[in-house]
């Protein structure tokens, strides 16, 4: 029998094709959420991203076998819920660990070395002598980085520093990652420690209820004041009113920011009106590559899943074992 898909996101062509050559596909845009819900009740798979499936909108879902999600996160999911469901959860980690990796590294120089907001003032033509003072930013190379979450994207930002920025690498982690302190020289500390010694500290880890709000007033004021917070994981993380609050009293020296509790960021947002913030618009694996590559794999992983061939990128593995 023909399985039938769903899919819930725009994919580039080839991997659409990819998956018409293995089931029938339907292409459904999740904002009209009934039609939605009507479709999935017809589906033995679906595929996409940035929505949240709540248990209610696979209520009637009783042919659904499987959900593949073109990220690497699944904090869009209740997945004790998707699992008593008998449902697999696939998702998409590996190819998107370097241009993460990148997005954060590009975060941290921006932010250092106040790229945006200066190219901002060049653009609106306040470069008419020689700049002072007024315009420098501070190193990076040689600094201290403390990674929050060293998993696969923690690595790839703890190799640029260590290898090329010569940063020494401070982490936190449920589990020693031997490779990074064997080929990094990175260090696992206790989270004060790291917020205490840190010129940077970059959050690196996926949301969960242990997660939700780990940075609040009390860790930004264990921070130097000279301190720089990247956060390219998930907004919820940090407590933004308290980031606010902290950047506008001098609490920390500014903030690189790719997630936000609301995306897309309110365009009210007292963070946009501070020159010591570098927002972006999540764009961690936003590129042409990684994207294809993204979309790819998560294809690959819905048609395995509904074949039962599928042995990786599952994040519900007891759902195999039933
Ligand atoms: C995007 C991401 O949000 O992979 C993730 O977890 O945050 C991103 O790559 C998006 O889901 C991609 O479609």
């Amino acid at each position: 029998m023909t399985h039938k898909i769903v899919a819930y996101k725009m994919l580039p062509p080839d991997v659409e094709a990819y998956l018409r050559e293995h089931a029938e596909v339907l292409n459904v845009d999740p904002r009209d959420e009934a039609t939605f819900i009507e479709a999935l009740k017809e589906a033995n798979g679906a595929i996409g991203a940035s929505i949240r499936i709540t248990p209610a909108m696979i209520e009637g879902a009783k042919n659904l076998k499987a959900l593949s999600t073109i990220s690497v996160g699944f904090d869009q999911f209740d997945v004790e819920d998707l699992t008593r469901r008998g449902i697999i959860l696939t998702h998409t980690p590996d190819v998107l660990t370097e241009s993460t990796a990148d997005t954060v590294f590009a975060l941290i120089l921006a932010s250092a070395r106040r790229v945006v907001e200066l190219a901002e003032w060049v653009k609106q033509g306040n470069w008419n002598a020689s700049i002072g003072e007024a315009q420098f930013g501070v190193d990076v190379q040689g600094k201290t980085l403390g990674i929050v979450g060293l998993g696969r994207i923690g690595g790839a930002v703890a190799r640029r520093a260590a290898l090329g920025f010569r940063m020494n690498v401070l982490y936190t982690n449920r589990s020693p990652n031997e490779q990074a302190e064997k080929e990094y020289g990175a260090k696992r500390v206790e989270l004060d420690e790291l917020l205490a010694q840190s010129d940077f500290v970059c959050l690196q880890v996926p949301l969960t209820p242990e997660t939700h709000g780990l940075i609040g007033a009390n860790e930004l004021k264990k921070m130097k004041r000279s301190a720089i917070l990247i956060n390219a994981s998930r907004g919820p993380t940090v407590d933004e009113a308290a980031l606010i609050e902290a950047l506008k009293n001098g609490t920390i020296r500014g903030a690189g920011l790719d997630v936000f509790e609301q995306e897309p960021l309110p365009a009210d947002s007292p963070l946009l009106a501070m020159n010591n913030v570098v927002a972006l618009p999540h764009i961690g694996s936003a590129t042409h590559e990684t994207r294809h590559a993204m979309a790819r794999n998560a294809a690959e992983n819905l048609v395995g899943a509904l074949d039962g061939t599928l042995t990786q990128n599952i994040v519900n593995r007891e759902v195999l074992k039933r």
